[in-house]
């Protein structure tokens, strides 16, 4: 029995994207920082490994991180937003939409996208998973690195005696 999972440690050559909404920037600045601090901390370069791409708000992460998954030049992608349910019916567009954007770009690509949307009934929920109580950050980021670990030691599960397939990002867009 062969037992696969992914390392936090083996850093070295991965290449990540982080996708942050400016909305609710009070809570997702808190979640980039306890991100960043734990990518550092587990011996990630910020500045030579690490992209950041903003975006207005969490509906917008969608199209940025399928694009970016499309690119294969990142071994993962984490989406950092929060979606407050407040008293507007904008919250269930807005959550549905982002999930369902996120799961597709990871699912179409093989790319990790690690979700990191907050959904909250109201501010002081968000605010407790973004360093009152703890940082869902730091979380999001440990996610991303085990991800990308174990699906480098997928990708390289390949029977000698079956032609690899062509992965979906590679065949022309009138294929998929
Ligand atoms: N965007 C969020 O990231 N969180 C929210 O709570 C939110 N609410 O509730 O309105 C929100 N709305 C903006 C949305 O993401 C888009 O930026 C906007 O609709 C323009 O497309």
């Amino acid at each position: 029995m062969a037992v696969f999972e992914g390392s936090f440690t083996n850093v070295e050559g991965l290449r990540l994207g982080i996708v942050i909404s400016r909305f609710n920037d009070l809570i997702v600045g808190k979640l980039l920082d306890g991100c960043r601090d734990a990518l550092k901390r587990h011996g990630v370069d910020l500045d030579a490994q690490v992209d950041h791409f903003w975006v207005p708000g969490s509906f917008e992460i969608p199209v940025v991180v399928h694009q970016l998954a499309q690119s294969q030049r990142y071994d993962a992608l984490i989406c950092l937003g929060a979606v407050i349910r407040g008293d507007t019916p904008h919250f269930d567009y807005v959550a549905a939409e982002v999930a369902k954007g996120i799961a597709a770009s990871s699912f179409q690509t093989g790319v990790p996208v690690v979700f990191g949307i907050l959904t909250t009934d109201n501010l002081q929920q968000a605010i407790e998973r973004a360093g009152v109580k703890n940082n869902k950050g730091w979380e999001y980021a440990l996610n991303a690195l085990e991800m990308a670990s174990l699906m480098r030691q997928v990708r390289s599960l390949r029977s000698p005696y079956t032609p690899s397939l062509p992965r979906v990002a590679d065949l022309p867009e009138s294929c998929t």
